[in-house]
């Protein structure tokens, strides 16, 4: 377990970097927002995929003060220099469960003079939210900060509609499998059903891993708000935006 030893020097030794995918408001065909990525670099030079790093990183807890970098970074490198008006970044539920989360994006609200609208905190349904009081609490209060709060992967947690029916979420984003399944007969069902539930609870839709025009047509048939995936454009870094065509960076 190398890893676990160097995430803790990875901020240090400029190891971590952020990459931003775009997220396309499919009505008004504009960017609405971009999703930050983590990267980290190995010693060797190779990079290190998220799925790989980001459980050793929660297990040890180190995501905590590389979540919190994040948070500072996309901050100062997007908004601040006003490439996009919106930026979404992937909070692990162990930094909602840590004290002082909320207080600590609030300090870097006010040390970038960010307005908290501009974010978007991206969570993954997993935990048994009903016994994790702390999680409901954290959520109150980066929505006092004026955070938007997004689900992430919706369908593949066990707990899918009990997060649904506990937290009011702004946006959720439908994970991708789902999609890749509606060119099937019964996955088109269980897409068009999902789609139903979620939009009736009142909540924004995000269909992710879109590829191709065909499945971009389809969302724009079935009047989906947001889509994101590669067809829209692949995770970049922040140097690349404004893009100059606005929908592919
Ligand atoms: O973009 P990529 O395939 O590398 O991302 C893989 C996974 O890692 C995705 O599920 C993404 O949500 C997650 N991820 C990427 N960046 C972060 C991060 O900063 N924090 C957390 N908790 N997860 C992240
Ligand atoms: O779990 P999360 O949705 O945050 O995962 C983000 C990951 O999905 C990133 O690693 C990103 O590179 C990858 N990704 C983004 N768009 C697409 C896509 O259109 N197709 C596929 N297969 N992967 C994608
Ligand atoms: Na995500
Ligand atoms: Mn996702």
């Amino acid at each position: 377990e190398d890893i676990a030893l160097w995430l803790n020097e990875a901020i240090a030794q400029d190891l971590v970097a952020l990459a931003y995918q775009p997220i396309l408001d499919i009505r008004t065909g504009r960017m609405e927002a971009v999703e930050t990525l983590m990267r980290l670099k190995a010693p060797d030079g190779s990079s290190i995929s998220p799925n790989l790093f980001v459980p050793i990183a929660e297990r040890t807890g180190a995501i905590i003060e590389l979540g919190r970098w994040a948070v500072e970074k996309a901050c100062t490198e997007m908004l601040v220099e006003n490439r996009i008006e919106m930026v979404t970044v992937n909070v692990s539920p162990i930094q909602l469960k840590a004290p002082g989360f909320a207080a600590s994006v609030g300090a870097i609200l006010s040390e970038t003079g960010v307005a908290g609208q501009r974010l978007a905190f991206e969570i993954t349904e997993g935990l048994d939210l009903e016994r994790q009081p702390e999680i409901a609490t954290c959520i109150s209060d980066l929505r006092a900060l004026g955070i938007n709060i997004w689900l992430d992967d919706f369908g593949t947690g066990f707990a899918s509609l009990s997060w649904l029916r506990l937290i009011d979420f702004d946006t959720v984003k439908i994970d991708r499998s789902f999609l890749h399944d509606a060119g099937l007969p019964r996955g088109k069902a269980m897409f068009q059903d999902m789609i139903s539930l979620v939009r009736n609870h009142g909540h924004k839709i995000l269909i992710e891993g879109v590829e191709t025009e065909e499945q971009m047509a389809f969302l724009r048939k079935l009047g989906i708000d947001k889509a994101q995936g590669f067809l829209v454009g692949r995770p970049v870094p922040a140097r690349s935006y404004p893009p100059r065509d606005p929908n592919r960076p």
